[in-house]
């Protein structure tokens, strides 16, 4: 084979794996439930379900390909731009099955396309990127609707084997050496356009939790009166908690002396030593704070995750430069939830923090803006719009977010509010002097 060759299987495999996954979301409820809003914050599945379809025609098929279009007519009613996620329902949308005829339709082209393009020369096509893209595209769509899942009422739909068992303890922090590191990538085939370029970031030592927050851990801080403590709390964050009534993360359930929670239907008592998730930014913070600590910045991250010591380089991921396999984090949607503290010591970086890819996306403390350099490729409403001080950064990927959308560079982003989100984090601090040794 060919590397070209090698590559357009690549991509094919990829592509079906991501349908693959559309499919089990959107075949495991009855049409009713595909129209029907489960929460305003999300859209009807079969808007998703056409939406991936959407922007697979627009680049693969009228962009890469040159094709004539196949419906230019509803290019508007996919447009996320044009109505916001609460007005979707009520959109003269295709029917469910409609869209999964559209999707076929536009996906039979697609892979004649592939067959067809030298994957080089133009940067859209270059290492086949418009094909990752929208690989990733549809990835992230999958996510949104295992969100759309967690949200909607009912008796369980959706079924997976449980995240495998601690294998090893992790506790306590990890010192990461200060100096200069490469954060972000130029090199990345299929990184977004707010993932580039790489440039030197000159990060001060700091101390990083070796895993994630646990239900456990944060279950104390509620014990603690976190949520009734001002001074935990940013202005902002407590006029929030206040208005919103935020009381524990979403989903949880007060359940004699503990807690229970509601995860895709099914009701049990939260795993103490499982990662936090449904939090929003403001408790974070407020979590870390009562700890002594505070979130690590973006830089931090992305050191602590892709940082080796030894050679001084930046790594695609924690363990190396392999794509990730099920023994090194917890993606995909293997499992219906995250996996406890200890379960993934094949996916620990170089320095030992565990499970920064997958399991929960962690918060940072970072506003998400441009890197030095920034250029938006190939538009501007990915990324460009959203840079500001509206939204918080991201990192990791979680349980629910497949291979393609997670690496060491990837960025994320939402309102400091959301906790729809498989949002959890873990915590930061200073190194002293004596620390640094
Ligand atoms: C990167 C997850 C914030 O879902 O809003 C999907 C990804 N962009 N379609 C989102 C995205 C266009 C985006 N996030
Ligand atoms: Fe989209």
């Amino acid at each position: 084979m060919t590397e070209t060759e090698d590559l357009r299987a690549r991509i094919a495999t990829a592509l079906s794996h991501s349908r693959g996954r559309t499919a089990v979301l959107t075949d495991a409820v009855d049409g009713d439930d595909l129209v029907r809003q489960h929460s305003p914050l999300m859209s009807p599945l079969v808007w998703d379900l056409a939406h991936v379809g959407n922007q697979e025609e627009l680049w693969l098929v009228r962009d890469v390909g040159g094709r004539e279009p196949v419906r230019q007519d509803i290019d508007n009613l996919y447009d996320a731009f044009q109505h916001p996620r609460a007005d979707r329902p009520a959109l003269p949308l295709l029917s469910p099955a409609e869209a999964r005829s559209y999707n076929r339709v536009v996906r039979d082209k697609v892979l004649d396309v592939l067959d067809r393009t030298p994957l080089a020369g133009r940067p859209l096509v270059a290492d086949g990127f418009a094909f990752g893209m929208v690989v990733q595209h549809e990835q992230q769509h999958d996510e949104t609707m295992l969100a759309t899942h967690q949200l909607r009422a009912g008796p369980p739909v959706l079924s997976a084997p449980p995240p495998p068992p601690a294998t090893v303890r992790v506790s306590g922090e990890i010192l990461v050496p200060g100096g200069p590191f490469t954060m972000g990538t130029s090199v990345e085939p299929w990184a977004l356009d707010n993932e580039r370029p790489a440039h030197e970031v000159d990060v001060p030592p700091f101390l990083v939790d070796a895993a994630p927050v646990t239900n456990g851990r944060y279950a104390e801080f509620i014990a603690d009166g976190g949520y009734d403590r001002p001074r935990l709390w940013t202005d902002e964050g407590w006029a929030h908690r206040t208005a919103a009534g935020l009381e524990a993360p979403l989903h949880w359930r007060r359940d004699g002396d503990g807690w229970a929670c509601t995860r895709f239907g099914v009701t049990a008592r939260i795993e103490p030593d499982e990662p936090v998730v449904h939090v929003c930014f403001h408790e974070a913070k407020a979590f870390a704070t009562w700890a002594g600590k505070r979130l690590p910045t973006e830089a931090e991250w992305e050191k602590a995750a892709r940082f080796d010591p030894a050679t001084g380089r930046s790594r695609r991921y924690p363990w190396g430069d392999e794509d990730p396999e099920p023994r090194h984090a917890n993606l995909g949607q293997r499992h219906l939830g995250p996996a406890p503290v200890g379960a993934y010591p094949d996916g620990a970086s170089p320095l030992g923090v565990h499970q920064l890819i997958g399991d929960v996306w962690e918060w940072v403390d970072s506003d998400f803006t441009g890197y030095p350099g920034f250029a938006a490729f190939p538009y501007r409403e990915y990324s460009e719009v959203f840079f500001g001080r509206d939204y918080k950064v991201l990192r990791g990927g979680s349980f629910g977010t497949d291979r393609d959308a997670c690496r060491g560079t990837f960025r994320n982003w939402d309102y400091p509010v959301r906790r729809q989100i498989f949002s959890g984090f873990r915590c930061a601090r200073d190194a002293s002097p004596e620390e640094v040794g």
